[in-house]
């Protein structure tokens, strides 16, 4: 039987191994649910970047550039951080270079493992089915906020717990921890997370409506995975 682990921070994952891994890389609020969402809206291709300029250059080879810096839409870029951008057919047949603080860097640590998978709740059954099918050991990478834990990426790692618990072994205590705090919270996630830090962070920069978009499940089939320098 495969395992599945959950690393709550990229800081963390120098005390994992990756190699012969899937990674299910996750940054609920907001960055992967972002990308299963213009994938879900005809996107191509998504590259993943870590720096501003990196992403800016990615405009020379035709690519739409999205930027988020502390919550907000960076100057100069075609798009934002929040689904919400992704959904009106702009990003129809386009491939997308993004940069994000902290999702984009969950996804460029991972590089090691053998299959790094986007998770999200918006296509939390299409993960699922894929891992089964897969039949990896999995560690799900949460993006937190700039090192730190957060409560949401938590929260999916239990919610994909709960899925995968009876193919899966895990022995470890962050998943049971994951597991147990997505039992207690999954009648209302959104009331859970109210007092969280990112929401209290988004809702201080007026974005009220992404964070419930971002926590609904089963929304798409979307399923990104890395291949060679993208998502696909
Ligand atoms: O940190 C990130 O990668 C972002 O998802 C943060 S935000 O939701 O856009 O503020």
């Amino acid at each position: 039987m495969p395992s599945i682990d959950v690393c709550y921070s990229p800081e963390l994952l120098h005390l994992y191994d990756l190699k012969g891994k899937a990674v299910v890389a996750v940054d609920i609020l907001r960055a992967t649910s972002t990308m299963v969402t213009a994938f879900a809206h005809g996107a191509t291709d998504i590259f993943p970047v870590m720096k501003l300029e990196e992403c800016q250059a990615f405009a020379e080879r035709g690519c739409l550039i999205a930027a988020e810096r502390d919550g907000i839409k960076a100057e100069g870029f075609d798009l934002g951080n929040s689904p919400f951008a992704y959904m009106n057919g702009n990003v129809q047949g386009k491939a997308i270079a993004i940069t994000t603080t902290n999702g984009t860097r969950a996804i460029h640590l991972s590089m090691e493992a053998e299959e790094i998978v986007i998770g999200s709740f918006l296509n939390l059954q299409a993960v699922t089915n894929h891992l089964l099918d897969l039949q990896l050991d999995v560690l799900v990478v949460c993006a937190g906020w700039k090192g730190k834990f957060n409560l949401e990426d938590t929260l999916y790692a239990g919610a994909l717990v709960e899925r995968l618990q009876h193919a899966f072994s895990f022995e470890n205590d962050a998943t049971l921890a994951s597991l147990y705090l997505y039992q207690t919270a999954k009648q209302d996630l959104v009331t859970f997370l109210r007092q969280s830090s990112h929401v209290r962070r988004l809702e201080n920069l007026e974005i009220h409506k992404d964070t419930e978009f971002c926590l609904q499940h089963d929304v798409y089939s979307t399923l990104p995975v890395w291949k060679n320098d993208r998502l696909v």
